[in-house]
């Protein structure tokens, strides 16, 4: 049953699970062929720079490391649960991969959390040296704004949705969003936090880019206020779901299939949902936010379906 979006008795015929006779959405097949028209256009992106040297070496490890592109995935299937396409949002997919990517390369720093292993490999500034690692996430964090920006990539007549498209993810990174969530998570080391300071820290710090990358799928595939506004729900309810269960697998996860270290966050008294709720407990809430996820897709077709199974997905989900 991982992997598929409805959970019911269910019979596994030729690969493809079937219920009452319907075909199931396949979710890995989905996530297989939308990574890899993502994959495609970054390395299309890299190739595109002039410069080939010591600096874009470092930006193309960490960004074609093999992470899971969750971001650039939600982007493309919000576009297409309003009736857009892929291509409508490809170039904000690959910003937002960007923008995360920089982040988790600042992030395992020394002066940061100062990981050796991430995605299954050296850290950039382990593979490369720390002042590389620094500047390949200032770069990529440019680069993410360069191609937001280009006028060759985005079509004339959706101008005025690339701006809003820009001003969300623009504001999802930085004081407003993410960085200042790491400033949190920062600050709350070794500190108890309560729950809704918790919840607080992670809207900004990994929910805030889940949000836009969703919303900005959803604006550039043509989303009514009404829908908009519906999967910010969705947003909100998956991101802080995300979270959750990056927690668990910081407890109970195992290194190898998540190609980084583990029980992290006891290490460095982090505030985490196991350690304010117990295992079992957080569990729950996972499944929780993921049931609100879904109830705030209701009034979609079954064009919403990557976008459901993802919710599952991310729960489920063993790195
Ligand atoms: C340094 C400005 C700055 C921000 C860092 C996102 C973040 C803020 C830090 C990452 C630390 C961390 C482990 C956060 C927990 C959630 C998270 C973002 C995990 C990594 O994202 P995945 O699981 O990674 O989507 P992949 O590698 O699959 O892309």
């Amino acid at each position: 049953m991982k992997n598929l979006s409805r959970k019911a008795a269910t019979t596994v015929i030729d690969g493809k699970t079937e219920i009452l006779g319907e075909t199931m959405f396949d979710l890995k097949a989905y996530l297989s062929d939308r990574r890899k028209l993502i994959d495609g256009e970054l390395t299309g992106l890299i190739l595109r720079s002039p410069y080939r040297g010591h600096l874009m070496s470092a930006m193309e490890y960490s960004l074609m490391a093999g992470g899971k592109r969750l971001r650039p995935v939600l982007c493309v299937a919000a576009a297409e649960a309003v009736g857009g396409a892929a291509e409508d949002c490809l170039a904000a997919a690959c910003a937002l991969e960007m923008i995360h990517t920089y982040s988790l390369i600042h992030d395992d720093l020394p002066a940061m959390d100062d990981d050796a292993l991430r995605r299954g490999k050296p850290t950039c500034h382990v593979a490369f040296d720390e002042a590389t690692a620094i500047l390949a996430g200032d770069a990529l964090q440019a680069m993410a704004f360069e191609i937001l920006s280009d006028s060759s990539l985005v079509p004339a007549d959706r101008a005025h949705r690339w701006i809003t498209v820009i001003h969300e993810i623009a504001v999802a990174s930085g004081h407003r969003g993410m960085v200042e969530g790491q400033v949190r998570d920062m600050e709350a080391e070794g500190k108890s936090l309560t729950l809704d300071e918790l919840e607080a820290l992670h809207a900004l710090k990994t929910g805030a880019l889940i949000n836009a990358s969703v919303c900005s799928g959803a604006i550039m595939g043509g989303a009514d206020e009404e829908a908009l506004s519906r999967l910010t729900v969705y947003a909100q309810k998956i991101g802080l779901a995300f979270q959750v269960a990056d927690d668990l697998l910081n407890v109970e996860g195992d290194p190898q299939l998540m190609g980084k270290a583990v029980g992290t966050d006891l290490s460095r008294e982090k505030a985490t949902y196991p350690s304010l709720l117990g295992l079992e407990e957080s569990r729950a809430l996972g499944g929780e936010l993921v049931a609100d996820a879904l109830a705030a897709l209701d009034s979609f077709d079954d064009r919403s379906e990557p976008l459901r199974a993802i919710a599952g997905y991310i729960v489920d989900r063993k790195r």
